[in-house]
């Protein structure tokens, strides 16, 4: 009997294994990245957070674009359907802890809407709901077979400490060479903090002497905040750097505050506990599948070091076996080196793939040749892993921080018809479905948002909006605007998309397969690659970058006999190893070796 009985638990357990979510891999995921805001609003109830007052109070005014609009996770839950009919099977959620509601001097305020300045990190913000709306979120996309990524910072709380020296004004960064640990305010200064040995030595025994953090400035935090941060170590300024604004380049890069966002000190080991704690605990809670991590490259490598590995083991102690982390590792150009160091020396298991992104807008909205796009698959091997695990990559071509793609394009091109940018728009996402990497869409860019700019510029409404800068511009592919709610699973790009997922999906090679790049121009131009399975079957994409039809030979497997079309047209090689093909101005082709 009790052999029947675990036969029968291994039968259901095999029969679950199939469609268990759980199993997948990271690289076959499609990911639909969302700022909850700005989604869905299930719940006007809780609009303004709890908050009583104007929108400098409860952050809540819908008609601003820096300030909350009323979206939350009921929203979000509601429009399961929309998000999944579009092929999504993991949703990045924008951060949900609870924030600061409102920032900034006077006349510059703007709101916590983003989910970036956190000062409960053990809290979903009231604005976005409750813990209970957090968990039925989870577990409806569970239910449906979808993964959800959280958004998780630990390179700054919200900015809640001031410094005596520039309170309302700038706090320009100092080094630890002008202004050293052990001397207050600069090296002429009383001896302060003796036995510290620098935070190089990162040890609870040598912070334990770094007690006095007047170094470079007085720190303090507002009484009225004293107490606002959690868990409760997060509001002593002990814990901080302290050292004034981050200039984005050398030391300060690491050390200094995010534009007053308060940086910490993360190579104290109390700080690495505090949030290997803080985020494990969401793992167990809430049993989601990945992070994203914000702000990666501003926070020492021995952090991630550390911190990593610990998320890892939590996740599988919790029987998540496939948990995924990428890191954002902001880069300003088609810099592979910078990316593939955080893989290699912070052990990041994967970071967002910027260098796609550019790789895409130098390409496809701008005036580039293929070859970037060569150059940029052939340093794949830089990777920790090398090239597998490059298939892991999330790759995306527009965001909230650097703007949506289609407003890339317009930038690039000011001269381009609305068809024309749709079609750059269409061939810069099948790009990212068609090559390695784990594609990202940044929602509304399926109902043709472009935006006016980057950051508030690009993080359009979903549901009915009232920021008079969104509503003045026309959708692409459709007549509507984002005065009226836009959900529409007849979109051009949103049936574009979902196409591209169902292939992905049927198509292993396009997930998983090795990626051989085979043609690129030195001009705007032709750029062909293939996409081969373990099995060996070839599947053929080519991309036309250029606004004239393109008639070229492309090199295939010389065992390639024949091809079926997924997309264009598919002749078959005429002769061993080699293929003509003809795709037209900005279009694109995808051809699966048939074995018949
Ligand atoms: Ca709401
Ligand atoms: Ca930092
Ligand atoms: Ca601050």
């Amino acid at each position: 009997m009790r052999r029947i009985l675990a036969g029968l638990a291994f039968f259901t357990s095999l029969a679950n294994a199939a469609s268990d979510y759980r199993d997948r891999l990271p690289e076959d995921e499609i990911v639909y990245f969302v700022l909850p805001d700005r989604f869905e609003n299930g719940d006007p109830a809780n609009d303004r957070g709890g908050l009583q007052g104007d929108r400098l109070t409860t952050g809540f005014d819908p008609a601003h674009k820096g300030f909350y609009h009323g979206g939350d996770l009921k929203g979000l839950t509601a429009r399961l359907d929309y998000i999944q009919g579009l092929g999504a099977t993991a949703i990045w959620l924008g951060p949900i802890y609870k924030n600061k509601p409102v920032q900034g001097g006077p006349g510059e305020e703007s709101a916590g809407y983003h989910g970036y300045w956190i000062t409960d990190f053990t809290a979903v913000d009231p604005h976005f709901g409750t813990a209970g709306d957090l968990h039925a979120f989870v577990d409806a996309a569970h239910k449906r077979g979808m993964k959800v990524y959280l958004d998780i910072i630990t390179n700054h709380t919200a900015d809640v400490i001031q410094y005596r020296e520039c309170v309302n004004a700038a706090c320009p960064y100092r080094s630890r060479a002008d202004y050293p640990y052990t001397r207050r305010g600069g090296p002429s200064g009383p001896s302060i903090n003796e036995g510290f040995a620098g935070d190089d030595l990162r040890t609870a025994q040598n912070f334990a002497h770094l007690t006095d953090m007047t170094f470079a400035y007085t720190p303090f935090v507002p009484p009225a905040e004293a107490n606002v941060k959690v868990p409760a170590w997060l509001n002593s300024p002990l814990y901080y750097h302290n050292r004034g604004n981050s200039e984005w380049w050398g030391e300060s890069s690491l050390f200094g505050d995010f534009v007053g966002l308060d940086d910490l000190a993360t190579e104290n080991p109390r700080v690495v506990q505090g949030f290997i704690d803080i985020y494990g605990d969401w793992i167990s809670e809430y049993r989601i599948d990945g992070f994203r991590i914000d702000t990666a490259r501003h926070v020492n490598p021995e952090f991630w070091r550390a911190f990593i590995p610990a998320m890892l083991q939590r996740a599988r102690a919790k029987g998540i076996p496939n948990f995924h982390i990428f890191g954002e590792v902001a880069a300003e150009s088609v810099d592979v080196a910078q990316l593939a160091r955080h893989t290699r020396v912070d052990k990041f298991p994967s970071v967002l793939d910027f260098a796609f992104a550019r790789a895409v807008e130098e390409t496809v909205a701008g005036k580039s040749g293929t070859t970037v796009l060569a150059r940029l698959f052939q340093d794949d091997g830089l990777y920790e892993g090398g090239a597998p695990a490059a298939l892991r990559l999330p790759t995306f071509t527009g965001n909230h921080d650097f703007g949506r793609f289609a407003w890339l394009v317009q930038r690039a091109r000011p001269e381009a018809s609305g068809d024309e940018v749709l079609q750059r728009v269409m061939l810069a996402n099948s790009m990212m479905f068609f090559l390695r990497g784990v594609p990202v869409i940044y929602y509304g860019d399926e109902q043709g948002f472009a935006g006016h700019g980057v950051d508030q510029d690009s993080r359009q409404d979903m549901f009915a909006s009232q920021v008079a800068s969104y509503n003045d511009q026309g959708l692409l592919g459709s007549s509507s605007t984002t005065a009226s709610a836009n959900f529409n699973a007849l979109h051009p790009l949103y049936k574009q998309l979902a196409g591209l997922a169902s292939l992905r999906k049927q198509y292993v090679e396009l997930p998983r397969g090795r990626q051989v790049v085979r043609a690129q121009s030195r001009e705007p131009g032709l750029f062909a690659a293939s996409r081969i399975g373990n099995d060996g079957r070839e599947l053929l994409v080519a991309f036309n970058t250029s606004t004239s039809p393109i008639t070229a030979r492309v090199q295939v497997e010389a065992g390639t006999r024949g091809f079926k079309a997924l997309f264009g047209a598919c002749p078959a090689p005429d002769a061993p190893g080699s293929v003509k093909l003809t795709i037209p101005p900005l279009g694109y082709v995808a051809c699966v070796e048939s074995r018949e």
